[in-house]
């Protein structure tokens, strides 16, 4: 077990994503509801403060405590106990973050920023609002300063090896991080904060626009990548074998350094006042990114087949009965990639410019990030759940609530099943996101299509209502986990780290030659916004003014 005050940190920072979680889901189920017109909200309350809270909520706090929560944990078990120092910027980090989500959250709870997370111009919510993001971003970078840290300090005492697998991820991952946040945060700096406090009076929306995803797909790399982490390093583990390739694994992540980041334009295809040209760099960029997770689903099928050659399993698909099924912290994660299936094909769709006319800014694309972040991310993050916590308390994890965890995630992939399907089918039949009003088809001939059992808004908010049923169930284990499950006291009884073996001996060096992988994304990143950028800025046109439309 690790030390006690490593511990503690780990654990507030669980404590408070699943707070924004218990939160966040309830402002999901709320929505599905008024989409349906089954629900009038108090005059206080309204659509797009609630999707705001949701998104907030769920994509941007949630994700990021429990990421750190993960690595702290991760990081002290494989490269060792935390130093002072390192301690104390890690609360320091979660304290910043924390106060960054807690201005932020309520200012949206006050009804003074419905603008939803990617808080597009030239929707203007208060001032306040965009200072809890800059504190929340800064919080992360302190926190990831303190891991970087706490890293440097084992490569001096270890000169030549390999670090851990584990750290080796954590550090790529905290690089992307670190890296893509630049955008943001130039953006919130020196665009938003002037105009929202009335320093300036307008501001350039194509250009916050591009700054913010710059930072805004990389940001979903930032929750895929601990997933992918579980998948590598606790999937081998619980099938009893070894990390299929120790060298693949380290591979795929750095290519996420170098392609996670000068793709941002993909999300603004439809967008004018950036040419087709650099449009389609990007979108040439970003089906480079899909290569590190083609990899991973190769690394991972590779690895079922050798733990079912391992226990006797023959033909293409013997490996498949032979998974340990009746293992919630290995089921979870199966379902979870599974999702990714699906879920990485619409990103091929989405990302294929034609393509991308169809589905933006449909339901489609909500349909998406539910099957990419709502369920392989999140589900992963509950398969991890499971054991983390009762590692870290020293409680149990009984019997009954294994039972719960299996109900948990399966009741999470029946109505992420229903709701997602639904919300993919409306949106290639035109029905828009970012909407409280759904109500574009209503032609009688469009409700015929609407009639159908998967094509309906009402599947949807029984997807959502099953989402959030599996949500609470999954508060009661946390809670349980955390403060009332029995202690463990017999060996036998304590939760292990689950941490698979690796092995080092053909990995190539310069995969953790950092400077090599930094060199090159900024160059790529040079290559793919330097021109397009400086053409937002010196042929802007007209700044616009700010509008609070709700
Ligand atoms: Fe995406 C929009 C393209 C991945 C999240 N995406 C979004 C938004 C979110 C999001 C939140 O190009 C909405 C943003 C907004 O608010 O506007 N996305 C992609 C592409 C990928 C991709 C190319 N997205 C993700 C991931 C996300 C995420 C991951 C969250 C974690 N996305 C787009 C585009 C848009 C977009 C456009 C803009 C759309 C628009 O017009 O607005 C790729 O990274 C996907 C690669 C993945 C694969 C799958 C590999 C499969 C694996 C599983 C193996 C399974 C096993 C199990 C082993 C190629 C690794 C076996 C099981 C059995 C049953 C056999
Ligand atoms: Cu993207």
């Amino acid at each position: 077990m690790i030390a006690a005050q490593d511990r503690k940190i780990a654990l507030w920072n669980i404590g408070v994503a699943y707070t924004a979680f218990l939160i966040g889901t309830l402002a999901g189920l709320l929505q599905v509801f008024i989409r349906n017109d089954a629900l009038q909200l108090p005059a206080w309350l309204d659509y797009y403060q609630i999707l705001t809270a949701h998104g907030v909520l769920l994509a941007l706090v949630f994700t990021t405590f429990f990421i750190f929560g993960f690595f702290i944990t991760g990081m002290s078990k494989s490269i060792g106990t935390f130093g002072p120092k390192v301690r104390l910027f890690s609360w320091i980090g979660f304290a910043v973050t924390l106060l960054g989500t807690i201005l932020a959250t309520v200012m949206i709870v006050s009804g003074q920023a419905s603008v939803l997370y990617t808080f597009y111009a030239p929707l203007k919510a208060s001032g306040w609002f965009y200072v809890g993001l800059a504190l929340w971003v800064v919080g992360t970078w302190i926190s990831s300063f303190a891991l970087i840290g706490h890293y440097m300090v084992w490569r001096r005492k270890h000169k030549g090896e390999h670090s851990p697998l584990f750290a080796f991820m954590t550090i790529t991952t905290i690089i992307m991080w670190i890296i893509s946040c630049l955008g943001v945060v130039a953006t919130v700096l020196f665009q938003y904060i002037p105009w929202a406090f009335g320093f300036t009076d307008t501001i350039n929306v194509e250009l916050s626009r591009s700054l913010f995803w710059y930072f805004g797909h990389p940001l979903v790399y930032f929750w895929l990548l601990p997933a992918y982490m579980a998948w590598y390093l606790i999937v081998p583990k619980l099938l009893g074998v070894k990390v299929f390739s120790d060298s693949l694994a380290r591979l795929s992540f750095v290519l996420f350094i170098l392609f996670s980041i000068p793709v941002g334009f993909h999300h603004q295809l439809t967008e004018p006042g950036i040419s087709n040209f650099w449009k389609f760099l990007q979108v040439v960029l970003t089906f480079m990114v899909i290569v590190p997770s083609l990899m991973t689903a190769f690394s991972m099928f590779a690895t079922f087949e050798i733990s079912g050659r391992k226990k006797g399993a023959t033909g293409l698909f013997g490996w498949f009965r032979l998974l340990p099924w009746k293992d919630v912290r290995f089921t979870s994660i199966f379902i979870a990639m599974a999702f990714f299936i699906p879920g990485g094909a619409g990103g091929i769709i989405n990302a294929s410019f034609q393509l991308n006319e169809v589905v933006h800014n449909t339901l489609w694309i909500v349909g998406h990030f539910h099957i990419t972040v709502g369920t392989p991310v999140a589900m992963t993050f509950m398969g991890l759940t499971f054991w983390l916590i009762p590692y870290l308390t020293g409680r149990k994890f009984t019997k009954t609530m294994q039972r719960l965890g299996f109900v948990q995630i399966i009741t999470w992939s029946i109505g992420m099943l229903l709701m997602s399907t639904a919300q993919h089918i409306l949106g290639l039949l035109g029905a828009p996101r970012r909407t409280a009003y759904s109500g574009y088809n209503d032609h009688p001939a469009a409700m015929e299509w609407f009639d159908g059992l998967l094509t309906n808004h009402v599947t949807m908010a029984v997807g959502g209502s099953i989402l959030f049923l599996s949500a609470m169930i999954l508060i009661y284990i946390v809670i349980m986990t955390m403060f009332l499950s029995p202690k463990a006291e017999r060996p036998e009884d304590f939760v292990e780290f689950p941490l698979a073996d690796s092995d080092k001996e053909n990995t190539p060096k310069f995969l953790e030659q950092w400077t090599i992988w930094i060199g090159i994304a900024f160059a790529l990143i040079f290559i793919a916004y330097a021109i397009p950028i400086g053409d937002m800025i010196q042929n802007a046109p007209p700044g616009s003014a700010g509008f609070k439309t709700w």
